[in-house]
């Protein structure tokens, strides 16, 4: 039999490589896309399948985490086999100007699609992912973090996925689903969100290499992040739905790195040097070759409370999953930059049309 899958957020980057992955299996994928008022369908048009195909096995449906009956009528259609609930305002920084919205989104939207399955009836037939995230671990307790380490949330984000984190545990213990959390560490790729620092800092590193843009402002340089490949983390959450017994896993590289470090190499990829001059919010980056300045820090980027260093131990994952990453974090950057140039060059050329 064919399984299917529901996966909110589809649109995202994890949730194009995971509707991929799915397809890939043999699986129906029903989505959850936004409407909106602009194209938001970039990451899934390789897979996007025409509704009057006869049986497509990759199908979209309007809907938002924060309108319950949608949701309950989008799974009440599909009967899903497995629901991967990726959708949120995922972006840390912008929870502290929308905290209500990430609440209601992120937090109150996971219990829905919770209630949902209880109200249909379907606890005994449909699985449960939810993203999870190591910014749950927030303000540094231990290094590295593992499914044992407690939670300090340090965003409005946070706080909302760990509202998330604790209910899906409920309902696994108060209705025996099952229901698990993936507390993924950061992962990246060429489709990450433009507004993401690694991202952010490609895409600029490519314009720059290629004269578009002049410079590119940052905030805090001295964080640090446990990087990994979005491809390789989407089979994991698949991983954790194959498992007999639902539960709570980390997924991480076992590596961390500072966001000065992923800038200094991603200029590195494009010939660049950088030379670092003065400190605090006065610190710039230059280009030591032609003293040209490509890096300042703009303090809007700060964050009123920071999550200074991540660093992820995924022995339960490798241990039970079997799951481990492959792509260390410098050749992610490498492939990044190399997809931006290649992005900016396509712009070019549709430009001249
Ligand atoms: P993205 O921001 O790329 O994707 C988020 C998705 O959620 C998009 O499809 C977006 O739609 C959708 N969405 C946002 N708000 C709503 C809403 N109210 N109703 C319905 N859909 C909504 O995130 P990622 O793919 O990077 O992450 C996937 C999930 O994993 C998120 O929940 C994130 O918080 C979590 N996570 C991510 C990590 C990472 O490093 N990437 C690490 C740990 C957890 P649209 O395209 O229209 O904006
Ligand atoms: P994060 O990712 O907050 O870890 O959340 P992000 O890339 O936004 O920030 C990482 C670190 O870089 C610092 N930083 C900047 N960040 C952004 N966005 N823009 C900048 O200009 C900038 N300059 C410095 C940040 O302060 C931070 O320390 C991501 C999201 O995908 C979440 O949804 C997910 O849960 C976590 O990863 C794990």
């Amino acid at each position: 039999m064919t399984k299917i899958a529901l996966i909110t957020g589809v649109t995202g980057q994890d949730g194009a490589y995971l509707a991929e992955l799915l397809l890939s299996k043999g699986y129906t994928v029903h989505g959850i896309k936004r409407r909106s008022s602009s194209f938001n369908t970039g990451r899934i048009e390789n897979i996007y399948q025409d509704p009057h195909e006869a049986h497509p096995r990759f199908i979209l449906h309007y809907g938002d985490m924060i309108d319950s009956t949608n949701l309950l009528r989008i799974v009440q259609q599909t009967q899903p086999d497995e629901i991967y609930n990726l959708a949120a305002q995922s972006h840390v920084g912008v929870s502290f100007e929308t905290p209500e919205y990430t609440a209601d989104a992120d937090g109150v939207g996971t219990l829905r699609l919770l209630e949902a399955i209880r109200i249909l009836r379907l606890e005994e037939k449909t699985r449960f992912y939810q993203a999870s995230t190591s910014e749950l671990y927030g303000l540094v307790q231990e290094v590295p973090q593992n499914e044992k380490t407690p939670f300090y949330p340090r965003s409005p984000y946070a706080a909302a996925k760990l509202y998330a984190y604790w209910i899906v545990v409920n309902y696994r213990e108060a209705y025996d689903m099952h229901a698990s959390n993936g507390i993924l560490f950061n992962h990246e790729s060429p489709l990450r969100g433009e507004t993401f620092v690694t991202r952010k800092i490609t895409m600029a590193v490519a314009a720059i290499h290629l004269g578009r843009q002049d410079k590119l402002f940052l905030g805090n340089l001295d964080a640090k992040r446990d990087w990994g490949h979005a491809r390789e983390y989407v089979e994991g959450m698949w991983r954790m739905l194959q498992q007999d017994k639902p539960d709570d896993y980390v997924l991480a590289t076992g590596e961390t790195t500072s966001v000065r470090q992923f800038l200094e190499w991603a200029f590195a990829d494009v010939g660049i040097a950088l030379e670092w001059k003065g400190s605090g919010i006065d610190e710039k980056g230059y280009d030591s070759a032609s003293g040209a300045c490509l890096v300042e820090i703009d303090p809007r980027y700060f964050r009123p409370t920071e999550v200074d260093l991540l660093l992820g131990d995924p022995t339960k994952a490798r241990q039970k999953l079997g799951w481990h990453h492959k792509t260390p974090v410098r050749e992610l950057a490498a492939e990044m930059v190399r997809e931006d140039i290649k992005h900016w060059k396509a712009m070019n050329s549709r430009k001249e049309i």
